[in-house]
């Protein structure tokens, strides 16, 4: 049952669906399956089987895109369950996230965004496409925590370095704990640009961001 509604709710993805894939996320929230297992098992394996097959020159990138935005229908309906799930009243720190200037991916970013959210944090998600200029006013005017960048490219990871370079320059770094990610970016890429921490997928950047607040439950 689990599996099956699991490989349906993958398909609508494929197909672009965002009808079909609300209707079956409703059905995986009312099964009582864990909508952390259905966005992994679920809308990232579709993305990441539909972007294989579009690099292999089988697909369009508007087939891409018509999945992506399927896939944000999906992890708006999911993400309500998990925030629930996660049960937090008291915020335990706060956050801003954004992809990097010049990359438009969201959907790795806007999963860490989740999670973070669902483990008790007040999250302030600045989007796509955003400059260093930009990251610096939100620092300002949150007095975040902690900054989250993502990159999904090995041409705007670079932007990651102009950024924390900026946020030094602007006189803030000391003020906040700079995490970073996407798939490009790896452990001694952030150590390279004086990034505090760096995590593989949205599950252990929350683990993360507690060590890095000494954050212990
Ligand atoms: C979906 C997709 C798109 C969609 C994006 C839709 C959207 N709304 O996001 C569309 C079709 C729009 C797109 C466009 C483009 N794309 Co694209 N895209 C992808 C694809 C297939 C999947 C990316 C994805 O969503 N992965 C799933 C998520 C869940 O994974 P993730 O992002 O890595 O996130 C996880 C971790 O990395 C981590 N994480 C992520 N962010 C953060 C942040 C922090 C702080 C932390 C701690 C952790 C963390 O946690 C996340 C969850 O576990 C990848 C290929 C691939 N296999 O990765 C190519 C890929 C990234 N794209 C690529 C390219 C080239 C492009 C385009 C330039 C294509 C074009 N010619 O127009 C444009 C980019 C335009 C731009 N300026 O940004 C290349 C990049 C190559 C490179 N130079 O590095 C890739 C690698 C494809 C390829 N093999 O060629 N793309």
């Amino acid at each position: 049952m689990k599996e099956e509604l699991l490989g349906k709710l993958k398909d609508a993805v494929i197909n672009g669906d965002p009808e079909e894939v609300s209707k079956l996320c409703r059905r995986v929230i009312e099964a009582g399956i864990d909508p952390m297992e259905a966005i992994e098992k679920a809308l990232v394996a579709a993305i990441l089987e539909l972007g294989d097959t579009w690099v292999r020159g089988e697909a369009f990138i508007a087939d891409l895109v018509a999945a992506a935005d399927a896939m944000k229908t999906g992890i708006s309906i999911l993400k309500g369950e998990i925030v629930k799930r996660g049960g937090s009243i008291k915020y335990r720190g706060r956050a801003i996230i954004g992809t990097v200037e010049g990359d438009i991916h969201d959907i790795g970013k806007s999963i860490v965004a989740t999670l973070w959210e669902a483990s008790g944090f007040e999250v302030i998600d600045l989007g796509v496409d955003v400059s260093p200029q930009r990251f610096i006013e939100a620092i300002k005017q949150y007095n975040p925590d902690i900054v989250g960048m993502s990159a999904l490219m090995t041409t705007t990871m670079l932007k990651q370095k102009e950024t924390i370079e900026a946020i030094k320059q602007a006189g803030l770094r000391d003020k906040v704990k700079i995490v970073i990610g996407g798939a490009p970016t790896t452990e001694e890429w952030a150590r390279e640009i004086g990034a505090d921490g760096w995590a593989p997928d949205a599950i252990s950047s929350v683990e993360l961001i507690k060590r890095l607040l000494g954050i212990r439950d």
